[in-house]
C-alpha cells in the first residue's frame, strides 16, 4: 500500500519495524549518543516491552543495536519499562529502570555496563540484587514508577524522584542513595498537585537565569532555577513549571502556583502529539537535550497494516527564555540543519483571505524558518475599532480551526495539502483583541482536514505564546511525512502532530500560504529547505564507526 508506506519518516527517529514509546537512558558516551527507548519486538500495539537500543555521532544519523534489555527476570518479567541514566562522576554508567513484576508489581531496577571500554554500550547487566525499590506504604503497586536521572545533593548522596499517586494527587517520590543498591526515602515529596492524577516519567533539572547554556543535573545555585516536569497519564500530556529547589529537604516550589504542574493552566512542552518525554545533559556540547515519543493518531488496526507505530520528535534543546523568565524555548537541534538542501527565499505580500501556492518542488521533506508582521496601520484600525468584538475566551482546540476567520488570524502554512485544498494540515498564528483592547497571539495546527482517512483523530492545538515589544512573530516548521513539528517565537510554544493524508501524498503533497484574516495585510518573509533523509539502519559489523 503506497500510502501507508509515505507515511514512514525520512530524518526521525524510528526502529525498522514494530511498536516504539517512551526514550529511555538518553546519554553521552566515549563519542556517541545513546538513545534506548520502549520496543516491543514483537508487535506493532504496546507490550512485552524491553529497550531498544541506536547510537549516533550526532543526534540525527543512527545505527540500530541489539536490544539491551529484555523482560527475562521475576522483576522484569511483564516488561522492562522505562528508567534513566546516571553517569558517576568516575566515568561508570548506572541505569535504573522500573520493572513491572512477575505480579504486575512495579518495582526499581539497577543495571550497569558490562564493559565501560565499549564505546557502543552493547552489554548490559541487571544488578543481582535487583529490585532495589519496592512500592512503599501507602502507595499502589501499580502507581510506581519511572526513576529520574540522578543528581548529587550538598551532603554528597545521590537523590532520584519516581512519579506516583496518592488518590487523585500526582507525586513525586525522592530517594538518596551513595550506591544505588540501598535507598533511603525522603519525608516529603519532591512537589505533589491535587487531581492531576498518576505522575509518568518525571523529569527534574536546573535551567540557567543568566546564560543559554545547559546545565549538568546536579548543577544549583542562584543563578539557577529547577524545571519539574511530568506527564499526566490521564491526559497523555506532558507539563512543566519553573521553580524553586531545596536541596536541605528535598523538596521544589513552583514560582506561580497558579500554573503549577499539570494543572489546566500550566505550561506544556508541547500542544500536539508529544509524551513521556525526557532530557539529558549533552557534556559533549554543553547543552540539555529533549526527546520525546510522538505517537499515532491513526488506529491500531492501521498501525498492524503499516507494520510499525510511532516516532521520535526532533530532539530538542530546552533552556530557560530569559526574555520571558516564564517559559522555556525549545529548538530542533543544530545537527538537523545538516540535512537541508537548496533552499528558496520568499517576501509575500498577503492580503486578507487570500491563499497562495509556495513554489517548491517537493514538500514531504522540509523545514522552514518565517516572519511575519501584521501591517502596521491594519492593526492600529483594529486596536482602536470598537465595533470588533473582544474574543477574551479564545484558545485553539475550541476555536474550530483555520477556517474560521476574526480581524487579525489566521495566517500560516497549509502543508501536505493537495492542490484542490481538500487535504491539508495548517500551522498559524491567531491574535485576537481583548476587552481591554491589548493584543495577545496564538499558535496552533489544524488537522481537522489533514486527511479523508476515517480512522484518525482529529485536532485543533495549540496555545498562548508570548510576543514581546517589537518582536515580529515567527515560526519554524518541520515537516516529514506523517509528522509535523511548529515551533513559535523561538520556540515558546510548541506542536507536534501526526497527519495521514491519503491525496497530499508524493508529488501531489504541495505547499500553500494563507491569510485567512478579514481585515488585516500580512508580510510573510519566509526561507523553506528541502530536506535530505537521515541514515538510520541496522548496525552491521561492517560499520566503522569511530
Ligand atoms: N510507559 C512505560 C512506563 C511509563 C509509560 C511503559 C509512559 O514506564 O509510565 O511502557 O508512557
Amino acid at each position: 500500500n503506497t500510502m501507508l508506506s509515505w507515511q514512514r519518516t525520512a530524518f526521525h527517529f524510528q526502529p525498522e519495524k514494530n511498536w516504539m514509546n517512551d526514550p529511555n537512558g538518553p546519554l553521552f558516551y566515549k563519542g556517541l549518543y545513546h538513545f534506548f527507548y520502549q520496543y516491543n519486538p514483537n508487535g506493532d500495539v504496546w507490550g512485552d516491552i524491553a529497550w531498544g537500543h541506536a547510537v549516533s555521532m550526532d543526534l540525527i544519523h543512527w545505527l540500530h543495536l541489539p536490544l539491551v534489555m529484555v523482560p527475562d527476570q521475576w522483576y522484569d518479567a511483564n516488561g522492562v519499562w522505562t528508567g534513566s541514566a546516571t553517569l558517576l562522576d568516575d566515568g561508570s554508567i548506572v541505569m535504573l529502570y522500573t520493572g513491572s513484576t512477575d505480579n504486575f508489581v512495579q518495582v526499581q531496577n539497577l543495571a550497569y555496563p558490562e564493559d565501560l571500554s565499549d564505546p557502543l554500550l552493547l552489554k548490559w547487566t541487571k544488578f543481582s540484587g535487583n529490585p532495589v525499590l519496592v512500592p512503599p506504604p501507602g502507595i499502589g503497586a501499580k502507581d510506581f514508577r519511572d526513576p529520574t536521572t540522578a543528581w548529587e545533593t550538598l551532603g554528597g548522596k545521590w537523590r532520584i524522584t519516581i512519579g506516583s499517586k496518592v488518590n487523585r494527587t500526582g507525586i513525586s517520590i525522592v530517594y538518596d542513595t551513595t550506591d544505588f543498591k540501598t535507598y533511603e526515602k525522603l519525608d516529603n515529596s519532591l512537589h505533589q498537585v491535587p487531581d492531576t492524577g498518576m505522575w509518568e516519567c518525571i523529569d527534574f533539572y536546573p535551567v540557567s537565569k543568566t546564560e543559554i547554556i545547559g546545565l549538568g543535573t546536579s548543577v544549583n545555585g542562584p543563578d539557577v532555577k529547577h524545571i519539574l516536569k511530568a506527564s499526566m497519564d490521564d491526559t497523555r500530556t506532558d507539563h512543566y513549571a519553573i521553580g524553586t529547589y531545596y536541596d536541605s529537604n528535598g523538596t521544589w516550589i513552583p514560582d506561580d502556583p497558579n500554573s503549577d504542574v499539570g494543572k489546566s493552566t500550566s505550561l506544556r512542552y508541547d500542544y500536539g502529539k508529544f509524551y513521556a518525554s525526557k532530557t539529558f545533559y549533552d557534556q559533549n556540547k554543553k547543552r540539555r537535550i529533549l526527546w520525546g515519543w510522538i505517537g499515532e493518531s491513526d488506529s491500531e488496526a492501521a498501525d498492524v497494516q503499516k507494520g510499525w507505530s510511532s516516532v521520535q520528535g526532533i530532539p530538542r534543546t530546552v533552556a530557560l527564555d530569559m526574555k520571558t523568565g516564564k517559559n522555556l524555548v525549545q529548538w530542533p537541534v543544530e545537527e538537523v540543519e545538516s540535512l537541508r538542501l537548496s533552499s528558496k527565499k520568499f517576501e509575500m505580500k498577503v492580503k486578507p483571505e487570500t491563499v497562495v501556492q509556495v513554489n517548491v518542488s517537493s514538500t514531504a521533506q522540509l523545514d522552514i524558518e518565517a516572519e511575519f508582521e501584521i501591517n502596521k496601520e491594519d492593526l492600529e484600525k483594529i486596536a482602536r475599532d470598537e465595533s470588533v468584538e473582544a474574543e477574551d475566551d479564545f484558545s485553539c482546540e475550541t476555536s474550530g480551526g483555520s477556517t474560521v476567520s476574526g480581524s487579525l488570524g489566521p495566517f500560516g502554512f497549509s502543508v501536505l495539502t493537495d492542490e484542490n485544498l481538500s487535504e491539508q494540515t495548517t500551522v498559524y498564528f491567531y491574535v485576537t483583541k481583548g476587552k481591554d483592547s491589548k493584543l495577545k497571539t496564538f499558535f496552533c495546527t489544524d488537522t481537522l482536514r489533514s486527511t479523508m482517512a476515517t480512522d484518525v483523530v482529529r485536532s485543533v492545538y495549540g496555545s498562548f505564546v508570548p510576543v514581546l515589544e517589537g518582536e515580529k512573530l515567527t515560526m519554524r516548521i518541520l515537516v516529514d511525512h506523517s509528522i509535523v513539528e511548529g515551533f513559535g517565537q523561538g520556540g515558546r510554544t510548541c506542536i507536534t502532530s501526526r497527519v495521514y493524508p491519503t491525496e497530499a501524498i508524493y508529488g501531489a503533497a504541495k505547499l500553500f500560504l494563507f491569510n485567512n484574516a478579514l481585515n488585516a495585510t500580512i508580510m510573510a518573509s519566509f526561507e523553506v529547505w528541502q530536506m535530505n533523509g537521515a541514515f538510520i539502519r541496522p548496525y552491521s559489523a561492517d560499520d566503522l564507526v569511530l
